[in-house]
């Protein structure tokens, strides 16, 4: 059994820029569902052969109800690392390695941002606008639908930023753009770090 793993911050925590009202439906509900369905499906007949895996094999293994809710599981949780507490009074940018990459690959933290922000603000309809580390060690800005993630094609996420509608619409209504640029300043730029210098990050989501 997946447990719903801890939020690394309070609900209330991403305010004003997210909202605890967000995040409680969000976290507490969208998220839990994910893993409740997942549970219930491993137990099914079909779900047998994926028991004892962790999550991240199980979204390379799996496909249908199986990989969706799995790969939702997994997103969700390396979605709310991406993000962290910010006071209004702090500067929040990308380290100086960090940045020398960023300008490297993309001309820039600022250009950067831009391509991001892009990506997510023209996807069409649900899915995540991804940072990804390819496995020939290219760094990418990739647009995926639904449930998609990095992991199925052997990819690490570096950053991850929840363009469904639920992510922002209790905040946002319709506003998509003014969530991303509320993303940006509680962006954890520390954990893209972390991933881009390919620190282990143990399974993500715990069993019990
Ligand atoms: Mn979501």
């Amino acid at each position: 059994m997946f447990k719903l793993p801890e939020l690394p911050y309070a609900q209330d925590a991403l305010e004003p820029y997210i909202s605890q009202k967000t995040l409680s439906y969000h976290y507490g509900k969208h998220h839990k569902a994910y893993i409740d369905n997942l549970n219930g499906l491993l137990e099914a007949e079909d779900g047998a052969k994926f028991k004892g895996m962790n999550v991240e094999e199980i979204v390379a293994k799996s496909s249908g109800k199986i990989f969706n809710n799995a790969a939702q599981a997994y997103n969700h949780t390396f979605y709310w690392y991406c993000m962290k507490p910010v006071a209004e009074d702090e500067v929040n940018e990308p380290s100086p390695q960090l940045k020398e990459l960023l300008e490297s690959k993309f001309g820039g933290v600022e250009e950067f941002k831009h391509k991001f922000t892009e990506v997510a603000k023209t996807h069409f309809g649900s899915g995540w606008a991804w940072l990804l580390k390819k496995q020939d060690g290219s760094i990418e800005i990739v647009g995926m639908h639904d449930a998609d993630t990095p992991l199925m094609n052997g990819n690490t996420p570096l950053l991850a930023l929840d363009v469904w509608e639920h992510a922002y619409y209790l905040d946002y209504q319709n506003s998509r753009p003014d969530y991303i640029e509320a993303f940006w300043k509680v962006v954890n730029w520390g954990f893209v770090e972390s991933r881009v210098n390919g620190e282990e990050l143990a399974s993500l989501m715990e069993q019990v």
